[in-house]
């Protein structure tokens, strides 16, 4: 007889992994946000409408060369101060910023970066105040002509302006 080897029934066994794959999530973010901020008033359409430039005007005059006020009236409605920056006309070669100094003697004339435009208010640029001066006119400018100046503002930006040849400023 021969003897029939029998193997033993292995027995041995694998764990299964058990590992859960619901693990290392976190919390959501509650998603509760509002829309906010939909309800935000557009009070001025369009920023810029909120200031205007009307009356602007600037004296005759038969010289060539010469400097000349330009007066306008400026009017606010904007919640924020704003800042007349410069000034561009095409029959003249520059454009400064004027304010007038009333101390002891005459009036005198300085000029100054930029004219300030308080918020909610209408201001009238005028020779003996606040106001623009033109400087060295390239041509005569006779009474009832107008002309297209740019005036530029620091937020209202700017503004294309038609401005009036006048017998007095
Ligand atoms: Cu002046």
């Amino acid at each position: 007889m021969t003897a029939m080897a029998t193997s033993p029934a292995h027995g041995a066994r694998f764990d299964r992994d058990g590992r859960s794959a619901l693990s290392g999530r976190s919390g959501f973010p509650v998603f509760g946000m509002v829309a906010a901020g939909l309800w935000l008033t557009p009070a001025f359409a369009v920023a810029g409408d909120a200031l205007q430039v009307t009356n602007a005007r600037v004296p005759a005059s038969d010289q060539i060369g010469t400097d000349l006020p330009l007066v306008m009236t400026i009017r606010n409605d904007a919640a924020e101060a704003d800042a007349l920056l410069r000034v561009r006309c095409g029959f003249a070669n520059f454009a400064v910023k004027h304010a007038v100094d009333r101390g002891e003697g005459a009036p005198a004339m300085r000029e100054i970066k930029s004219i300030p435009i308080p918020e909610n208010k209408t201001i009238e640029l005028k020779h003996d105040g606040y106001h623009v001066m033109l400087l060295q006119t390239r041509q005569k400018l006779t009474d009832g002509e107008k002309f297209t100046c740019a005036v530029v503002f620091q937020k209202a930006g700017t503004k294309e302006t038609e401005v009036q040849v006048t017998r007095t400023p």
